[in-house]
């Protein structure tokens, strides 16, 4: 007999806990229920088993680490440092998979061979060559002149591989890392190769017998995410820019309210930009309307979940629905007439869910089919047909609607797109964009400093409620929040994404938002664009003042609600670039283990990041507010410097 879910307890997202209260009506299942009646595995959680090779699998015990060893002798320090590995190279390849599929999308656009997609940014295009040494001009007859957009992209798609296929050598974007954290990373050997190369060597290593010292083991691990971070996700970021344009600030709406049971409702979910992009297409196209009111239907909602919708959220202020736990009790409204999924976070039991109630659940992408689901392909050069179809499903569904169809009613404004561009140019205006301003209000105390506060929600956690909480203890604190991925969406749902969230901030971020326009918490797009974070953190550095390490800057990461492969690897990547990050909900780790000392302390004497670790949300921030006051201390600008005034005694003196 399962345990009964406690509604109430499981998530502070009204939408989703009605949808939750009505899945219990309805006599359907969700991750939630599924959770609450499994509990984790005690030895899993806390990494301390190893299913490498068929001598085992071996269990060692989390509460006496030391006391067994695996049938091969593997320690428990080699086993949790392998699986830990497994789990970054795992989120690693994800990221840099998509950003490869970008970059096969990018070629085959600027040679003409796709054209529903263009390059949409040209300026974009211009900015990341220059960024990696590619010429953006050149001289005719004495005369400099722009260089052809085509010959450039080309030559930026050829540099750009070695991202992904560089044997030895390091990768592109290394240009961009500030210099004395690049030497930290040659003095360890931690510059990265080529994903594959990265990938490939940290899978033999884990292989039985190969690589059993966890410390060798790390160093991999962390060259293998910063092939990530600085590489796959930074491309991904970059060419959907280039292609689909750069985010500016732009007004969105969020959550299930945004759903009319009148219109046929349309959601994409997962995370490539061009399924979204054309589905955008497609629903706007006049024929496609005319269908949907012909079957009597208003028209045709189009609304994002998890990071698919965090990037179009971004770029054209398409409504997003729900983060990752909400996809399926979205699907209990009995609203959703087809739901297109492309890769990653799309959890198998929105399948038969999406049977209970009719919704049309179609997957689109050669590496990602599940049981139960229509698969219609998305083939890169006729994308319309894919979308078209699905459009066509969705129509077919909304006029045979059978259950009935309950949407909750809150819905949500926020303030999105803030790229790293858009806070260059919101800080210093168009003529003489820079980050002086922000660098300025940090030394001088009125922004305590910086907070990327990132990734998934978890059912093991109260859904929503650790992300908010952590960001408004930051935001009180002055600490300005960068956020991308599911927990901005939490953020945004909540009402933190608007410049009236400075009244929850202390006195110093609330004078900057009053003055600049901005939200306390800025939506910096999908776990991709956490590269958009480290080129935030990497430009703070050259502008000076604030050390010489992204490990000198008072910032922080956080991932409260994780719960994905590729969160490990972000962390990891954020801490071996020298921040400090917590993570919540849970951590792979057995206690008292040299493995767990080394990522929680030895990591710091190497490059100045490192990991940490709390459940409870007061505890999360108030180690964040900590680190970031270690920082300022070091640098000098603890005491807030205010601008001094004249007062008595000064002009008695004078
Ligand atoms: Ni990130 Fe996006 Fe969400 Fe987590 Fe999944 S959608 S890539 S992994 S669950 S934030």
């Amino acid at each position: 007999m399962a345990k009964e879910l406690n509604i109430q307890e499981a998530s502070i997202c009204e939408t989703t806990l009605q949808m939750l209260e009505k899945a219990k009506k309805d006599g359907v299942q969700t991750c939630f229920d599924r959770a609450n009646d499994m509990s984790a595995c005690p030895i899993g959680d806390k990494s301390a088993c190893c299913k490498n090779c068929s001598m085992g699998p071996c269990r060692l015990s989390p509460k006496d680490p030391y006391a067994k060893k695996g049938v091969c002798g593997a320690t428990i320090d080699t086993i949790q440092a392998r699986n830990f590995a497994r789990m970054v190279v795992s989120g690693a390849a994800a990221h840099t998979d998509h950003g490869m599929a970008m970059l096969d999308l990018f070629k085959e656009v600027v040679h003409g061979k796709i054209t529903d997609y263009t390059i949409k940014d040209v300026d974009k295009l211009k900015y990341v060559c220059s960024e990696i040494d590619i010429p953006t001009t050149v001289e005719v007859d004495g005369e400099v002149k722009d260089r052809d957009v085509k010959e450039m992209a080309l030559e930026l798609a050829e540099e750009l591989e070695r991202t992904y296929t560089q044997v030895e050598g390091e990768i592109p974007f290394m240009k961009r890392v500030p210099e004395k954290t690049l030497e930290d990373w040659r003095e360890l050997g931690i510059v990265p190769r080529g994903a594959m190369r990265e990938l490939m060597e940290m899978m033999h290593r884990t292989h039985i017998g190969v690589d059993q010292h966890y410390e060798n083991i790390a160093q991999q691990f962390q060259r293998t995410a910063l092939s990530d971070g600085w590489g796959g996700s930074m491309v991904a970021t970059e060419l959907s820019d280039i292609l689909y344009g750069t985010p500016k600030a732009i007004h969105a709406m969020t959550d299930m309210g945004c759903l009319d049971e009148e219109s046929v409702n349309v959601i994409i979910h997962g995370h490539e930009p061009n399924l979204f992009e054309s589905m955008i297409d497609a629903c706007n196209d006049p024929k496609n309307i005319e269908k949907a009111k012909a079957a009597g239907a208003k028209g045709i909602v189009l609304g994002g979940m998890c990071c698919s919708g965090a990037e179009v959220m971004m770029r054209h202020g398409i409504p997003h629905i729900g983060n990752f736990l909400s996809a399926e009790p979205v699907i209990v409204t009995g609203a959703v007439d087809a739901m297109g999924v492309d890769i990653q976070c799309i959890m198998q039991g929105l399948a038969p869910l999406a049977e209970c109630y009719g919704t049309r659940f179609v997957t689109t992408n050669t590496r990602a089919h599940i049981e139960g689901a229509v698969h219609v392909q998305l083939e890169e050069d006729n994308p319309r047909e894919c979308v078209d179809t699905i459009v066509d499903m969705a129509i077919e569904r909304f006029k045979n609607r059978t259950k009935p169809v309950e949407i909750p009613k809150h819905k949500q404004i926020s303030i999105s797109g803030i790229s790293h561009e858009y806070i260059n140019y919101v800080l210093g205006g168009t003529y003489r964009s820079s980050y002086v301003p922000l660098n300025e209000n940090i030394i001088n105390g009125r922004i305590r400093g910086l907070a990327g506060v990132v990734g998934c929600t978890n059912p093991r956690v109260k859904h929503d409620w650790v992300h908010v909480e952590v960001v408004k203890e930051l935001i009180k604190n002055n600490v300005l929040v960068l956020q991308t991925g599911c927990s901005a969406i939490s953020l945004a749902k909540a009402g933190l994404m608007v410049p009236e969230a400075a009244k929850f901030c202390g006195d110093g971020l609330a004078e900057v938002c009053e003055t600049t326009g901005l939200p306390p918490v800025l939506n910096v797009g999908s776990c991709v664009d956490n590269s958009r974070i480290l080129i935030a953190a990497a430009e703070v550095v050259k502008t000076g003042g604030l050390g010489d390490r992204i490990s000198d800057v008072p910032v922080a990461g956080s991932a409260p609600e994780w719960m994905s492969e590729k969160a490990i690897s972000i962390g990891q990547y954020f801490v071996s670039s020298g921040v400090y990050t917590v993570f919540g909900a849970t951590f792979p780790v057995t206690d008292n283990t040299k493995f767990k000392d080394l990522l929680f302390n030895g990591l710091e004497e190497q490059h100045g990041g490192m990991w940490d670790f709390a459940k409870d949300p007061y505890e999360h921030a108030q180690k964040m507010i900590d680190h970031i006051d270690k920082k300022r201390e070091a640098l000098g600008i603890q005491e807030k410097k205010e601008r001094k005034l004249f007062d008595m005694a000064d002009r008695r003196e004078l």
